[in-house]
């Protein structure tokens, strides 16, 4: 018999094949009356793979019997991780797999938003080009700094390619790494000072919520550029907004908003900035190698064998 998972959310189409195939699979998102759901699969469910959309204590405490969330993606901020904890159900994610799809996406919106070349390629569509000549200058990359929030695997994945740019890397975070040759600059601000470029690549949830603030963001200056492939809640959004059209700062390439998929609007009339639709993971190589790590966290569970990638 097969056993029954519970999927709070979507995930890559080809994972939520193989998980119908293997399991009864009971998709939340798909009843008219959730709590209704929960309350009717409380006896029978140990173990949920979580997609897009929060897994909050409420849902965990309708489910006393659930010991595993397995999320299909690195960032556990729609988990409450904490809650879990307490009631005993393991977390895992999707760590590694992911670490040079989303690096590369993030050097692409450095020089994209720096070159502006969402704006550029508007700009031949046009007709500009014609009518109107060559376009304005835009701001060189290579050879300028980039401060790093948070280097961690990915952080570092960004940082190596930093470096074939002949970018000079800062980075911050609560800690130093001891195995790390780049500066590290303990005040964000100060770094973001320093900085030509600050990405963004620290977790998300409420220890790093708006720690990019008007202060840093004033930091980086009129001729900095935002770039975030983290989470939208790292960055103060509105204070952002307001200086990118005040030209308080110079650009902003943004994989990630604070309400996604909802974007601001005056983002979307801005020029010097490039909107990417929280991408950074979605190929097919790594979307089936996430999905993978989901299946196998699960198969791990339901045979009693370590989980493979269990966070905390
Ligand atoms: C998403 C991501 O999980 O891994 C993460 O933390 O942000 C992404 O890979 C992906 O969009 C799945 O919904």
């Amino acid at each position: 018999m097969k056993h029954e998972i519970l999927m709070s959310g979507k995930m890559y189409a080809k994972t939520m094949e193989v998980l119908d195939a293997t399991y009864t699979t009971h998709k939340l998102w798909e009843a008219p009356d959730q709590k209704k759901k929960l309350a009717e699969l409380a006896p029978r469910i140990r173990a949920a793979a979580a997609g897009s959309g929060k897994f909050d204590a409420a849902m965990m405490d309708a489910l006393p019997n659930l010991k595993l969330i397995a999320n299909f993606g690195v960032g556990v901020d729609s988990i409450d991780v904490k809650a879990a904890t307490q009631r005993g159900i393991a977390v895992t994610n999707t760590p590694d797999v992911l670490t040079d799809e989303v690096a590369d996406l993030a050097m692409g919106l450095v020089i994209a938003a720096a070159r502006r070349m969402a704006f550029a390629d508007r700009y031949v569509r046009d007709g500009s080009w014609v009518n109107k000549g060559s376009m304005p200058f835009t701001r060189r990359v290579h050879g300028k700094t980039l401060g790093i929030l948070g280097l961690g695997r990915i952080g570092l994945a960004i940082a190596k390619r930093a470096e074939a740019f002949g970018m000079p890397i800062l980075y911050n975070q609560r800690r130093k790494r001891s195995d790390a040759n780049y500066r590290y600059v303990a005040d964000l601000t100060e770094m973001a000072k320093l900085s030509d470029f600050l990405m963004v690549s620290c977790p998300g949830g409420p220890e790093t919520a708006r720690l990019v603030n008007e202060k840093v963001l004033r930091a980086l200056g009129p001729d900095g550029i935002v770039v975030n492939i983290a989470r939208g809640s790292v960055i103060d959004e509105p204070v952002m907004v307001r200086l990118l059209k005040e030209g308080a700062i110079g650009g902003a390439g943004l994989d990630v908003f604070a309400d996604e998929p909802r974007v601001p609007a005056e983002l979307l009339a801005m020029d010097h900035v490039v909107l990417q639709p929280h991408q950074g993971s979605a190929t097919p190589e790594t979307r089936t190698a996430m999905g993978q790590l989901v299946i196998d966290n699960l198969a791990a569970f339901f045979a009693n064998k370590p989980l493979l990638t269990k966070v905390g």
